[in-house]
């Protein structure tokens, strides 16, 4: 357990699930850095991979816990109303938070990544 949270929050890896993450998701969702979209320029993209680096964090304080809860809590309630009046699709924010968890399976170990993968998908999940 204690690993899976060092090699989710090491710092190389941090940035390499974030710019792995936000490019997938930016090719399934091109609309959202696209002139109207909602992470569209350099301030906006980097404040939404920076919401995935929170969505980050989260799944690691989950996976701390065993359990789903600090997640809920911190990252699902309440969320939904919140993007919507940013204007934020939520189910693209759902398609990132799958990105980081693509990522995690080819930075964990299998057994690693099988024990993260519950936490992203409860968390793809909530969101979408
Ligand atoms: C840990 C709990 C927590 C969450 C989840 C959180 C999210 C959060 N995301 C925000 C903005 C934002 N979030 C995004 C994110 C995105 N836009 C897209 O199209 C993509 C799909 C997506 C990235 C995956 C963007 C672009 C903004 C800025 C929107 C704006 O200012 O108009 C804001 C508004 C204030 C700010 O800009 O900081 C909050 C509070 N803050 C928190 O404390």
């Amino acid at each position: 357990m204690s690993i899976v949270t060092k090699s989710i929050v090491n710092a190389d890896a941090e940035a390499r699930y974030l710019s792995q993450a936000g490019d997938q998701l930016f090719q399934k969702r091109p609309d959202v850095v696209s002139p109207g979209g909602n992470a569209y320029g350099q301030e906006m993209t980097a404040t939404c991979l920076r919401d995935l680096d929170y969505y980050l964090r989260l799944v690691t304080y989950g996976v701390v816990a065993g359990d789903v809860t600090p997640i809920e809590e911190i990252g699902v309630v309440g969320v939904r109303e919140m993007y919507k009046s940013l204007g934020t699709p939520i189910e693209a924010v759902s398609e990132g938070i799958r990105g980081l968890k693509n990522v995690a399976a080819t930075l964990l170990s299998s057994e690693d990544a099988a024990e993260a993968s519950s936490y992203f998908d409860y968390l793809a999940g909530a969101l979408q």
